[in-house]
């Protein structure tokens, strides 16, 4: 999801207005001194540009601190250092480690954290948490590490996480996705999930117009124009100030409305095919789907990789639990999303592309 999408979908702000919060993914957000290097840098190849202007925000803490607060947001940088921090400070709870490589080679860190003395973590029934599977979930990265700190802080004091971390084990992966947290933590650019470049429109190039931050405020935001040809959008009369705007029929608006961009590929669209376009969600094996209709059987599901568990960063998850059969309770991205017996699908199970279990006697 876009960070001009995120507050809401019909407050658009012209770029003649600058916007100033302390909430990222806000139209209102801010930034921002500039940071020590001038420009970010993305992997891969693709048609459109793989630099962006380097932004630090001020509700992100990029250098660890003393104390561990969550007031602000910290880069992924600062909560490894903070995992190091406590394994070296808890050996007999916590074992780190990385568990994956994301596209950019970016090591993916996880934790177990289980009292060793009382047993193999293997030998335990066992949760696992996964946060920031997508680029812009911040808050489930935070969530984890969070819960991590609170486990550890009230271990020997609180009887109740004290028999957990005695008796169950726990997985902990605060980032999932780090190359799309990293570039949504430094730059204005978000996307859905990974930066492998991915053809969103289906035109035969490669992330060719990501959006620009015209007004270099750091937040890819709304803009709107005049356009009483191909209008869409109108002020809506329940707003003093203008600037909500609700949706009519193309030609009887004023507005035509976008996120801040130039049309670099010109094609009359503007930033529709961004950095990476692969989605992490969609890329579980049930009830998997392609992109584009290849099988005939119709079901297509954008952002879903060329088959399931392309990305290096799903198949960790998904080697991980199935060589831990102890894990019986799981809670990635930001949601319950259900992935106990059923992975993450776009769609249900009764929709799935592929026949499933033949009808039992007890059907019947
Ligand atoms: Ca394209
Ligand atoms: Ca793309
Ligand atoms: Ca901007
Ligand atoms: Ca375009």
């Amino acid at each position: 999801m876009k960070k001009a999408f995120l507050l809401w979908g019909i407050i658009l702000i012209s770029l003649s207005l600058s916007a100033q919060t302390n909430t990222p993914g806000s139209a209102e957000a801010s930034k921002t001194k500039p940071a020590e290097k001038k420009n970010y840098t993305v992997s891969g190849t693709r048609h459109g540009v793989s630099y962006f202007p380097k932004t630090a925000f001020s509700f992100v803490q990029y250098t660890q601190g003393d104390v561990l607060t969550f007031d602000k947001y910290h880069s992924e940088e600062v909560m490894i250092s903070w995992l190091k921090k406590w394994a070296e400070q808890y050996p007999d709870l916590i074992d780190l480690y990385v568990i994956g490589e994301s596209f950019e080679g970016r090591p993916v860190y996880q934790i177990t954290l289980t009292n060793k003395k009382t047993g193999k973590d293997t030998d335990k029934p066992a949760a696992f948490f996964e946060g920031n599977r997508h680029s812009g979930e911040i808050t489930s990265a935070e969530s984890v590490m969070w819960l991590i700190k609170y486990l550890l802080e009230n271990y020997g004091k609180d009887a109740d996480i004290t028999h957990i971390i005695d008796t169950k084990a726990l997985y902990l992966k605060p980032v999932n996705n780090p190359d799309g947290q990293n570039m949504y933590l430094n730059t204005a650019q978000s996307n859905r999930s990974t930066v492998r470049p991915d053809d969103n429109d289906n035109d035969g190039l490669l992330d060719e117009d990501a959006p620009e931050d015209l007004d270099s405020n750091g937040v890819v935001l709304n803009m709107r124009w005049k356009d009483p040809l191909k209008g869409n959008w109108i002020p809506d009369s329940l707003d003093p100030t203008g600037r909500i705007m609700k949706r009519v029929p193309a030609g009887k608006g004023i507005y035509r409305v976008a996120s801040e961009g130039w049309d670099n590929d010109g094609d009359g669209r503007i930033n529709e095919d961004g950095i990476g376009g692969l989605d992490l969600h969609r890329n579980y094996p049930e009830n998997w789907r392609p992109k584009s209709e290849l099988t005939g059987r119709g079901f297509t599901q954008s952002g879903a990789g060329e088959f399931p568990l392309s990305e290096s960063e799903t198949r960790a998850v998904v080697l991980f639990l199935l060589a831990h059969p102890n894990i019986y309770v799981v809670n990635s991205m930001d949601t319950s999303v259900p992935m106990h017996l059923r992975p993450p699908s776009t769609s249900a199970s009764e929709d799935r592309m592929y026949p499933g279990r033949p009808k039992m006697v007890q059907d019947l």
